[in-house]
């Protein structure tokens, strides 16, 4: 099977999986359900066939691109750095929105004021150790909930969420996220990322719906 069926077949199971699996429990506020969306309390796990093993020892974040201080920051160094908690709701553009999701690392305003972009800096690019990419405007990471997240309720990321590190951007859909993040890439020309060559909006603001481009 090609990379792309095996990736539609995926996505595809995916969403019988979840047509089948919801438990609806919370009540949907109004106002905290973007539109399309049904609530899940189970945390489905969406990824290309690969969730790669990443031992800690070989495990670094690299920041390049149009920085002042690019940095190479292994475990060690990334854990060094000031650590957040945040509380926030999680949308995938399939439909499902997960509650009250608990992560916790480096905030990316951390890192931002640690490799110091040059004022041409407006998207991000981000790569993932299972050959995932998605790109992201920069003014869209600059909010204090937006992590690089190494724990999911107090524990370490679960592999198939994404560990050792994986980015949350709360207010967009989670694809932008890019789970086992490898590096961050600050570039002054948009760059599309896996899933945006493949259709899916270039911003991705659940509350504005922008599914597929
Ligand atoms: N590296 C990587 N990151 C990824 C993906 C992926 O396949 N690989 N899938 C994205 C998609 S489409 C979604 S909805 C979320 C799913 O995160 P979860 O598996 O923890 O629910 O991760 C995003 N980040
Ligand atoms: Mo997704």
């Amino acid at each position: 099977m090609s990379k792309e069926r095996y990736i539609e077949a995926k996505q595809k199971w995916a969403e019988k999986q979840l047509a089948k699996g919801f438990q609806p429990r919370d009540v949907a506020a109004p106002g905290r359900l973007p539109p399309g969306q049904k609530l899940t309390t189970r945390f489905p796990v969406l990824d290309l066939g690969v969730q790669p093993e990443i031992p800690l020892a070989d495990w670094s974040l690299t920041l390049d691109g149009l920085v002042e201080k690019p940095a190479v920051l292994d475990w060690a160094k990334f854990n060094a750095l000031p650590q957040v908690t945040d509380v926030s709701d999680f949308h995938c553009v399939t439909t499902w929105s997960k509650y009250d999701c608990e992560w916790s690392g480096v905030a990316f305003t951390t890192l931002f004021e640690l490799v110091a972009p040059k004022p041409e800096a407006k998207f991000v690019y981000c790569t993932s150790y299972d050959g995932y990419s998605t790109n992201v405007p920069l003014s869209w990471c600059l909010d204090d909930d937006v992590l690089v997240a190494t724990k999911f309720a107090g524990e370490p990321v679960p592999r198939e969420h994404g560990g050792p590190a994986r980015i949350i951007i709360p207010k967009l859909y989670a694809w932008k996220g890019a789970k086992f993040v490898k590096s961050l890439t600050f570039l002054a020309e948009d760059r599309l990322g896996f899933w945006e060559v493949r259709g899916y909006h270039n911003v991705g603001d659940p509350w504005k719906e922008e599914r597929y481009a």
